[in-house]
């Protein structure tokens, strides 16, 4: 993690990546997105499957390797080894696929659904401890005016509650009613966004009826903190060794093969 990148994100709880996927890779993730989309619901794989409304994709990570090679991803990796200190879980890839006929999503976010006990962040030894991130990987760009990702700057470090009065609640519905302290963030096709969960944020309608926003959400956290992740038997047996270790509960003290890479190749 670069000095630039560690001040952004700690004074702001996010971090926009512009241009992680090189133009390969996201033509090759759109053609693997578009195939999971395409796939009717009988006929997708096991472990697979689309939410009622048509905007989860269960597992979207596991679908195609070069989907799986994101969760690894050679600028996101130093990120997350800084994050966890050196002892990293990935817990979840769901695939997101935002239309205009999904509604917006109110401000949220984990300290405020589920007690100021349920996530830390924490800034020692010159780097950022966070045990609740996710990183948004981006398919497809987002202009000023179309909708997407809320963020409330800075309040991952918030002393008080949030009060019901500021931000309407939390129920934001459009861009020209932005309150001030709230920011739509707008990323391009091949960008990602690192955000700890502890940060507010929500999401705007998608505006557009002619243009899809597709985004793999990618959560991770420290070996050893909560549930083990849970894939069935047939995801797993498609993920490379690397992933499969990566999703591993362990202990405090042990330190995983994959962390002593600097750059992980999936075999
Ligand atoms: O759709 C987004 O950009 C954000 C999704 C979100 O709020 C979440 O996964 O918690």
């Amino acid at each position: 993690m670069t000095p630039e990148q560690r001040y952004l994100f700690d004074i702001n709880g996010y971090l926009h990546l512009p241009n992680v996927l090189r133009e390969s890779q996201l033509t090759a993730s759109r053609s693997a997105i578009e195939r999971y989309i395409a796939t009717p619901d009988n006929q997708l794989p096991e472990g697979f499957s689309r939410s009622e409304n048509k905007k989860n994709y269960e597992n979207g990570f596991a679908f195609d390797k070069v989907l799986e090679s994101l969760v690894v991803h050679p600028v996101l990796w130093p990120i997350i080894k800084e994050f966890t200190h050196e002892r990293p879980a990935f817990s979840r890839g769901t695939l997101l696929v935002d239309t205009h006929q999904h509604g917006p999503s109110h401000l949220h976010c984990a300290r405020e659904a589920y007690g100021w006990q349920s996530t830390r962040y924490d800034t020692r030894e010159g780097r950022i401890y966070c045990d609740d991130f996710a990183i948004f990987v981006y398919f497809d760009d987002v202009f000023p005016g179309d909708g997407g990702l809320l963020v409330v700057p800075g309040s991952h470090k918030a002393m008080f509650d949030r009060p019901p009065s500021l931000f309407n609640n939390g129920a934001i519905t459009d861009r020209a009613d932005l309150p001030t302290g709230v920011v739509n963030v707008t990323l391009k096709a091949g960008d990602a966004v690192v955000m700890t969960e502890m940060l507010a944020h929500g999401t705007l309608q998608w505006k557009p009826k002619d243009r899809l926003r597709r985004i793999l959400v990618l959560r991770y956290r420290p070996q050893f903190k909560g549930q083990p992740s849970f894939v069935t038997e047939a995801i797993r047996d498609r993920l490379s060794p690397e992933t499969q270790e990566l999703m591993a509960h362990a202990h405090y003290t042990h330190v995983k093969e994959i962390v002593k890479k600097e750059v992980v190749q999936l075999s």
